[in-house]
């Protein structure tokens, strides 16, 4: 498998676009959206405070494609989904959005949308091919493009430093069931915040270690591909402490960026009025939320998860003496990835009460958002929050009012959460673009702009058009 993995990112390589764009222009100052004027601002409608950060989100491996260009090393994505059955379709990332390719294009069209904020994650075997060593200047030259187009319109550049895709290297060397994976993410972590840091002002560590403990490690539906809950749980650990490490490293540089974890949360219901479904929903709040939320913010494991974990489970082992305090290394802000709620049964069950989307898992539940907010709110002080994912598939192509109906209750919701004192600063929709949605391939479309899959033409969607009027008057119509 890995044989033929190499050989066709070689191939890939040769047919993909002759090599990466070259240095920018200089850029006019930045300006409004161009093409149809947007809505005036004082339309009725929620008005967010003054600064507030909309924005949209990517992920490298989900958009950027030129898998095998610039000296680019293989991760842990790039063999999984060349592996027969993986993916939808046998879909890869190989070319994706081709936003590699299109850089300008797509910070064109962000400028258009007038988004004041946009995360997007580097690809760690972009920049280091095989995790750890001399950097890939080639690579590393793409993010200094892009950062420079963001920075050149008015922009402000999120970076994420870890969206799944482990380097190939370092997954032969065990991945992150191994301690030492932690170290190689915060020294590759150091190498960026010297690289970009003059540039990047915010950072984010992890993007949802819940679900690579869930899907990458439990189910193996997604890269890896383990399916071993044991082995889960000790990379859950290490990605953990991955985090620590890398907030110490940013300190450790004297670089004043600001610097947290993107956790997707949920909250978690009782399905009905009876003590046992309550005892439920305590208990699974701890998997969905407390597992990951009280480390980073407490730093400690909730009262009872790692004692409760059975007499030979290796990660009592892995968690050793003064790693939650590294975990808890003080963070600048915290975001948050909010898709659907958890209501669960008095016999442990998930049930689902509201309409659910394309992805089956995303049960639409707005106010789930309010509640999830405002908890954090109380449980974990006042740190300062923002959103960095949420949004929906649509089938409905570029008339995707649909999507427009729920970005608009979710809005509202965080207007809401944001009235009751919750120090929310931005809202980033998942997704900039209709991208590699991981094992589901190409089937699901979450972009606010369309992607042709054959020629990978962009258009705006109706949610697009909407959106900038959202941007504009700071906050959605009524
Ligand atoms: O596409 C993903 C993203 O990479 C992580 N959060 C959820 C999104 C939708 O499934």
């Amino acid at each position: 498998m890995r044989r033929r993995h190499v050989l066709t990112l070689a191939a890939a390589g040769a047919a993909a676009t002759a090599c990466s764009p070259p240095e920018e222009p200089a850029q006019p100052a930045p300006s409004g959206a161009t093409g149809t004027p947007p809505p005036k601002p004082g339309a009725a409608g929620l008005v967010f405070p003054a600064g507030f950060a909309w924005g949209a989100s990517t992920s490298a491996y989900q958009v950027e494609g030129a898998a095998a260009e610039d000296g680019r090393g293989p991760s842990v994505w790039d063999t999984f989904s060349h592996q027969a059955g993986h993916t939808r379709g046998g879909d890869t990332g190989d070319v994706a959005a081709d936003h590699y390719h299109r850089v300008y294009e797509d910070l064109d069209l962000m400028r258009d949308l007038g988004l004041k904020s946009y995360r997007f994650s580097i690809s760690w075997s972009r920049v280091l091919p095989q995790g750890r060593g001399a950097l890939n200047a080639k690579g590393l030259d793409f993010y200094h493009r892009l950062v420079d187009g963001l920075l050149a319109r008015g922009i402000v550049p999120v970076a994420t430093l870890f969206h799944w895709d482990t380097p190939q290297a370092l997954q032969d060397k065990g991945g992150w069931e191994q301690r030492d994976c932690a170290q190689w993410f915060a020294d590759y972590a150091q190498q960026m915040f010297y690289s970009l840091g003059d540039k990047v002002a915010t950072w984010l560590t992890l993007n949802e270690p819940k679900t690579v403990v869930s899907l990458g490690y439990t189910t193996g539906v997604h890269a890896p591909g383990r399916k071993d809950r044991r082995a889960a749980d000790v990379a859950g650990h290490h990605l953990l402490l991955a985090h620590g490490l890398a907030v110490r490293a940013l300190r450790a540089t004297g670089r004043k960026g600001a610097i947290g974890a993107a956790l997707n949360l949920s909250p978690v219901y009782p399905a009905d009025g009876s003590p046992g479904a309550a005892r439920q929903a305590a208990a699974l709040d701890v998997e969905e939320n407390r597992r990951w939320l009280d480390p980073v913010l407490l730093g400690k494991y909730p009262d009872g998860w790692l004692d409760g974990q059975p007499a030979n489970a290796p990660v009592r082992a892995a968690v050793r003496p003064g790693d939650e305090a590294v975990i808890g290394e003080r963070s600048d802000l915290l975001a948050v990835q909010y898709y659907n709620p958890a209501f669960v049964t008095a016999q442990g069950g998930r049930v689902t009460k509201h309409p659910t989307t394309q992805a089956s898992w995303l049960e639409v539940y707005p106010d789930g958002l309010f509640d999830l907010l405002t908890r954090i709110k109380r449980d974990y002080g006042d740190i300062p929050l923002t959103i960095t994912e949420n949004g929906m598939p649509s089938t409905n192509d570029v008339r995707d009012d649909d999507r427009i109906a729920f970005l608009r209750e979710h809005f509202a919701a965080a207007h809401r959460a944001i009235q009751a004192g919750v120090r929310l600063q931005g809202f980033h929709v998942w997704s900039l673009l209709d991208n590699f949605e991981w094992a589901e391939g190409y089937s699901q479309r979450w972009g606010l702009i369309r992607v042709d899959q054959d020629t990978r033409d962009r258009r705006r969607k109706a949610s697009a058009e909407w959106y900038r009027g959202v941007i504009a008057r700071n906050g959605p119509d009524a």
